[in-house]
């Protein structure tokens, strides 16, 4: 028996900021890079063995969404990192909070590159372009203030996802005891412009039939965006990631619907809208074509975002909750048309039935996820049809925190992030929507999933292939290929992961499955045989702008 005292390291210094920030969990996959830290996290937190560092990422990520806490994200140096990267980009769009720690070799090798096992140069200048901070741990005694930096980074305004790359001998010689003291910045919030306000409330308060358009920046703001919509009979239009910051059974959301053909007329009659906090994106405003009320008054953090995409009447810069929180104070009383609030109901009710109505066998799938899962169930959906189509809108939620999916639409995220948010939830269950092709990606975290024992509905869609691109192909008059892939027998592949699977062909018991799905209370698998849907779903076809399909029929 080894009864040398086990002498403290830098991993202990990443558990005491951890703690420090309330965080009790790490996604990563061990190397000889991170051993101090990974070791340390075991022993006194919670370590998540996961398989790629890509999934490592997405885990943490979804852990993050799906708390409102920060995911840490432990990887390797050299291809480690770059395998996390990826995510890093899904991270930096959406802004998440994810603390990546990676490793680094020898801090005495950094400045003359040798060739030593894991060595890669440019790994500062790559997680420099993947987060909204990233620095190297300089000298052992440096460690927590680096981390601090990184931790106030990420909670800073708007945020997002930091990276720290930490040489390997520094992990070893980092002690808690002897660490240099260090500030916290506090997050610097912009002064609201008082006389911007007067303008704001001055048009707020003459609308006629008013919207309000809330982004993913409205976080936080949920209580001040109801009272507003209430007290102005306002429709609310929201983009993907600003769903259910005001709860989605409110009668005056209409929701992720902005680009449906029922609201065009709404916002042609809409005399004003207030954004607040969103990046007006590509495929949430039919690629900047959509046409939306002249007269706008915009609420952004970013000073840059106010007027970028739309031209704004007034900018109004600084915290949401906060501004709205102004706006609601001053605020004397609302002219709008009394007929307006029924007109949003109206086309709230039918934007929802055209949709039920055109995804056919999938109203089914819809209407069964929300009749079994507790209002509390995170769904984190992969870019698969089913979540393009209906999962986006139409699959009605209740807390940001639920509503997870990969902002930048890379395909294969959905799995881990499900996997983080199931640890990071655990009195409720999780669902992934992953289709055959997003889950093949990274079929290996099944295995990781296995590992969580977590409670976890994975929901298999299969086509046989990339549906989407399909459809894309065929809707361009382009060639159909590369799309009809081999498809893995996925009921083999539930029982080598020692996870219940269930198959859905045909209508009519799908609720019954998923009821027995979520009680088994642990990772199963249902899959969807997307053929035999019945009756067959409208098809999907992203709206994405293909040029060289100009001119062709
Ligand atoms: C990282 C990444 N690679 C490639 C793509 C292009 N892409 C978008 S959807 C898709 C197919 C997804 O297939 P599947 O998961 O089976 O869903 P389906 O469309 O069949 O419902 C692909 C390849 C992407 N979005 N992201
Ligand atoms: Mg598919």
């Amino acid at each position: 028996m080894n009864s040398t005292p086990r002498l403290p390291t830098g991993g202990d210094v990443l558990v005491r900021a951890m703690k420090r920030h309330g965080i009790d969990t790490a996604f990563g996959v061990i190397s000889v890079h991170n051993l101090p830290l990974v070791e340390a996290v075991s022993r006194e937190l919670r370590f998540v063995e996961m398989r790629h560092e890509a999934a490592v990422v997405n885990a943490a990520d979804g852990y993050g969404r799906a708390t409102g806490g920060i995911g840490v994200a432990i990887t390797s140096t050299g291809t480690g990192a770059g395998n996390a990267a990826g995510s890093m980009i899904e991270a930096l769009t959406a802004r998440s909070r994810v603390l990546h720690v990676t490793g680094q070799i020898d801090s005495e090798f950094l400045d003359a590159p040798r060739g030593v096992i894991h060595e890669f140069p440019a790994q500062l200048q790559m997680l420099d372009a993947v987060s909204v901070f990233a620095a190297t741990v300089p000298s052992a005694d440096r460690a927590e203030a680096v981390l601090e930096q990184a931790l106030a980074a990420i909670g800073g305004a708007p945020g997002g996802p930091a990276s720290v790359e930490w040489p390997s001998d520094l992990q070893y010689l980092a002690r808690p005891d002897d660490q240099q003291p260090f500030d916290v910045p506090e997050p610097a919030l912009p002064e609201t412009d008082e006389a911007s306000l007067d303008e704001a409330v001055a048009l707020l308060a003459s609308a006629r039939r008013p919207v309000l358009w809330v982004g993913g920046g409205a976080a936080g703001a949920g209580a001040e965006l109801a009272a507003l919509a209430h007290r102005l009979g306002a429709g609310v239009l929201t983009s993907n990631s600003g769903r259910a910051i005001v709860p989605e059974d409110d009668d005056l959301v209409i929701g992720n619907f902005a680009s449906s053909a029922a609201v065009a007329p709404l916002l042609a009659e809409a005399d004003l809208m207030l954004s607040i906090g969103t990046h007006f994106r590509s495929n949430e405003t039919k690629s900047y074509s959509l046409d939306l009320p002249k007269r706008h008054v915009q609420i952004d953090v970013d000073p840059a975002a106010v007027g970028r995409v739309y031209p704004a009447e007034v900018g109004l810069v600084g915290d949401a909750a906060a501004v709205l929180a102004r706006l609601l104070d001053r605020l004397p009383g609302s002219t709008t048309e009394a007929e307006w609030p029924a007109r949003v109901r109206e086309v709230r009710a039918k934007v929802r039935a055209e949709l039920y109505d055109y995804i056919g066998g999938y109203a089914e799938i819809c209407r069964g996820l929300r009749s079994i899962l507790p209002r509390e169930s995170v769904v984190a959906r992969d870019v698969t049809i089913p979540s393009s189509q209906w999962g986006n809108r139409l699959l009605e939620f209740y807390d940001r925190r639920t509503n997870i999916f990969p902002l930048g639409g890379g395909i294969g995220q959905g799995l881990a992030m499900g996997i983080g948010a199931s640890v990071g939830r655990p009195d409720s269950p999780t669902v992934v929507f992953a289709g055959d092709g997003g889950l093949s990606v990274h079929l290996g975290e099944l295995a990781s999933l296995a590992g969580t024992g977590a409670w976890c509905v994975v929901l298999v869609f299969n086509d046989g292939g990339y549906g989407v691109l399909r459809n894309m192909q065929r809707a361009n008059g382009l060639d159909v290929t590369a799309v009809d892939l081999y498809t893995p027998d996925f009921h083999a592949v539930a029982r080598a992961m020692d996870m219940p699977y269930w198959l859905v062909r045909g209508a009519g018991n799908f609720e019954t499955t998923l009821r027995e799905a979520v009680q088994a209370h642990r990772p199963v698998m249902i899959e969807v045989d997307v053929t035999a849907l019945a009756p067959q779903p409208g098809a999907f076809t992203p709206p994405v702008h293909i040029p060289t399909a100009n001119g062709r029929t």
